[in-house]
């Protein structure tokens, strides 16, 4: 940011109140013969105060010009020479919009309802595409989700790549005409995840790594949550990501749902607690200018209950069940989330499955379409009083309920219903059309243009939308951020059985101690900083035809890390063997499970989840043998090693890590280790540091573990925890020692 060598702010206080008279005379309107017009690229270094307490806010303007009146400046965002009442910082955001509003064509308006991925290239290719010019000058687009891993390094997106990439598309959107800034969201992008995946979360690249959002919750400490907030809203805003397609606040009633690793727990009051806390640190209350993130929280009202188990995104996970009668429960993060001011909300693909609530029956049409959700509980009986940002994708591939409508239809059902701005869509014409047929009136586009463009304003970025890209590295990842993210790490370990197994004892250079690891890294397990422990990896690649070293003679300790995961990529609705095979029907429609997706909208199963026929298959049991389901090391391992280590005399220790409430079932044998420890994605660092003892476990399940697959098959989905007689550890379940 370079400082115009002319740019200079007067500091005569008589001159404001001058001019504070003129604006009231005239209506907030400045008058060319009070103005001075200079062209400045320049942040105002010296922000000041007049006498009556007024503040003069940076400015960051690139191309437009800089109005100085009095003592303070402005930005002549739409290059009149005036002061329209959109650029006066001084007054009401609510008449700003107003003002704008009415000086835009149909055509920007429509551009204002769009969101789709603006990605940053990679180093060394131009900043600004084809495609950022396409959205920007020709769509009208102002929001975008950011989908880039953020990795400090000479290739790839660096931090002050990424800051000089977002503020180029904010230059481009400057030089439009009414210099209308753009604001840039992303998913989660700061937990230690092996298995992100674009659409549902990003690697955490160089910035602070946390544990998954179970993890989170399992702390129990909203002072973490704040924490939390303000630090990685601190690295966001860094790179100019000034919106979030993030935190989920769906309650995990149903842990066959695969998307319960992106959500907090199956208790409603403790996720409100976080939603709350969220939104009060990440946000900072009601947005405002020092708001790090404008938060879009998900997916309204709670995707938990996902009926069978099954994904929305999937074709055969069309529906929500509330069968429990809990509906009310799962609104309570929202509303949480509402009345601490969150700037938006997006409602689940899911359609309501016979849902009556508060005595309304709701449309059987995905939330983003569905009146009764949208604009009569969310909007008018909670208040919501931000805008709806639907999920990606509800026009065309998964307009469900809305299936046979034209493009039109499913577009005029979702803003008529009350969303604001429709996700992964990029069409401006599009919206042009339903308004000019008259099939969306122009008082609900402009409703919606308005609660759009109070973002933007209310985040000062009509004053400034720019970054300091020179900072961006040095915050990004910061040393102290990774140490707080390492530590919450380190609290969310949730000891569920010790049976005088942990701590491990420590070393000495007379009595040295033995270790035996499998999926852990053994120089971390030997570091010096734990007293030097003795390792033999158990580590071993079976597609390279490795075998798996024995537990030695001597050895104290086995500690093994058990991970799961999905192996469903081969899956595609009209394949013989899996979407398309007669052996696997679908009990709600009698067909096979790809037979409703002659799009193949599901091929792939890209955002996660098991082969539909083996979801409620979350024992480990079952696990190790079906298609679709991968456990490192394999039960076979892990059953061999426990017994090896049991013959020379070694204390076994497990640490799962639960991506979804699995069954350690008994014919798995899991439960006869010395020790298990629940994580919910953390480094072997933080592992250690608790397996040691130099950290005190501490964490508490944020949801009950079955102890059969059949008491999770036949609960409510929208019901949390489990009969006493099918619980083996119930919510908030924690050892210590
Ligand atoms: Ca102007």
């Amino acid at each position: 940011m370079l400082l115009h060598p002319h740019f200079h702010l007067r500091k005569t206080y008589v001159l404001s109140l001058v001019f504070a008279a003129a604006l009231s005379a005239c209506g907030g309107g400045g008058e060319g013969s009070s103005t001075t017009l200079e062209r400045a690229s320049a942040v105002s270094p010296d922000q000041f105060t007049d006498a009556r307490g007024v503040v003069q806010p940076a400015l960051g303007s690139r191309s437009k010009p800089i109005l100085k009146l009095g003592q303070f400046s402005y930005r002549d965002l739409n290059s009149n020479g005036k002061l329209d009442q959109y650029e006066n910082w001084r007054l009401p955001v609510d008449v700003r919009v107003a003002e704008l509003v009415k000086q835009m064509t149909l055509d920007e308006k429509a551009g204002m309802l769009l969101i789709d991925t603006l990605s940053a290239p990679n180093q060394g290719s131009p900043l600004i595409g084809a495609t950022a010019l396409r959205f920007i000058n020709e769509e009208n687009m102002k929001r975008f989700i950011f989908r880039s891993t953020v990795q400090v390094g000479p290739t790839g997106v660096s931090p002050v790549w990424a800051a000089q990439f977002t503020n180029e598309v904010q230059a481009l959107a400057e030089a439009t005409r009414l210099g209308i800034p753009v604001i840039f969201k992303s998913n989660a992008r700061n937990h230690y995840d092996r298995n992100a995946r674009q659409g549902i979360n990003e690697p955490s690249g160089s910035f602070s790594q946390w544990p998954k959002e179970p993890g989170l919750a399992a702390i129990r400490d909203m002072a973490v949550i704040r924490d939390f907030g303000e630090t990685i809203g601190t690295e966001w805003s860094a790179i100019g990501l000034r919106g979030s397609y993030a935190y989920m606040f769906d309650t995990a009633t149903d842990p066959r749902w695969f998307r319960v690793h992106e959500t907090f727990s199956e208790d409603a009051d403790l996720n409100a607690d976080i939603a709350r806390n969220l939104v009060l640190s990440w946000q900072g209350g009601p947005v405002n200018p020092n708001t790090k993130v404008a938060m879009t929280i998900k997916h309204f009202p709670g995707g938990g209950p996902a009926a069978g188990g099954f994904d929305a995104h999937y074709t055969f996970g069309k529906f929500a069940s509330y069968s429990g009668g809990l509906f009310g429960d799962h609104l309570k993060p929202f509303q949480a989330a509402i009345d601490a001011g969150v700037s938006a909300i997006m409602p689940y693909y899911s359609v309501p499955e016979n849902l009556t609530y508060d005595g309304v029956k709701f449309d059987e049409v995905g939330f983003a379409f569905n009146q009764q959700a949208i604009t009569d509980l969310l909007k008018t009986k909670m208040g919501h009083k931000g805008y709806v940002n639907s999920d990606t994708g509800i026009i065309g591939s998964r307009a469900w309920g809305l299936e046979d409508k034209t493009t039109a239809q499913q577009i005029a059902a979702a803003i008529n219903a009350g969303t604001d701005v429709l996700s992964g869509f990029n069409s401006k014409q599009a919206i042009i059309d339903v308004v000019n047929s008259g099939l969306v009136s122009q008082a609900r586009l402009d409703a919606a243009v308005t609660s759009l463009l109070k973002e933007q304003f209310a985040l000062g970025l009509f004053e400034n939308p720019y970054v300091d890209d020179s900072k961006a590295n040095d915050i990004v990842g910061k040393p102290e951020f990774l140490a707080r993210a390492l530590d919450a790490q380190r609290k969310s370990l949730t000891l569920l059985k010790n049976d005088a197994t942990l701590p491990l004892a420590t070393p000495t250079p007379a009595v040295p101690v033995r270790l035996y690891s499998i999926n852990l890294n053994p120089t971390i397990l030997g570091d010096a900083a734990y007293g030097g422990y003795q390792v033999t990896t158990g580590d071993r690649t079976a597609a390279n035809g490795q075998m798996r070293a024995p537990v030695p003679a001597g050895t104290h300790y086995a500690v093994i890390r058990v991970e799961v995961s999905n192996a469903s990529g081969g899956y595609r609705s009209d394949d013989p063997l899996t979407g398309a095979n007669p052996a696997y029907i679908n009990p709600r429609t009698g067909m096979t499970w790809g037979a409703q997706d002659p799009g193949g909208v599901d091929n792939r199963l890209n955002f996660g989840g098991a082969f539909p026929w083996e979801v409620n298959t979350l024992d480990f049991t079952g696990m190790s043998t079906a298609q679709s389901w991968r456990i490192s090391p394999t039960l076979p391992d892990i059953q061999a090693t426990m017994a090896e280590a049991q013959a020379v005399g070694a204390k076994v220790v497990l640490s799962v890590y639960f991506r979804q409430p699995y069954v350690l079932d008994d014919a798995s044998g899991l439960k006869s280790a010395g020790a298990i420890v629940a994580n919910y994605g953390v480094s072997d660092t933080a592992l250690m540091d608790v397996l040691t003892g130099k950290h005190k476990p501490q964490g508490k399940l944020p949801w009950a573990l079955a102890n059969n697959v059949s008491a999770i098959a036949t609960q409510h989905p929208d019901a949390p925890g489990y009969a006493a007689a099918d619980t083996l550890y119930p919510f908030g379940h924690g050892l210590t020692y």
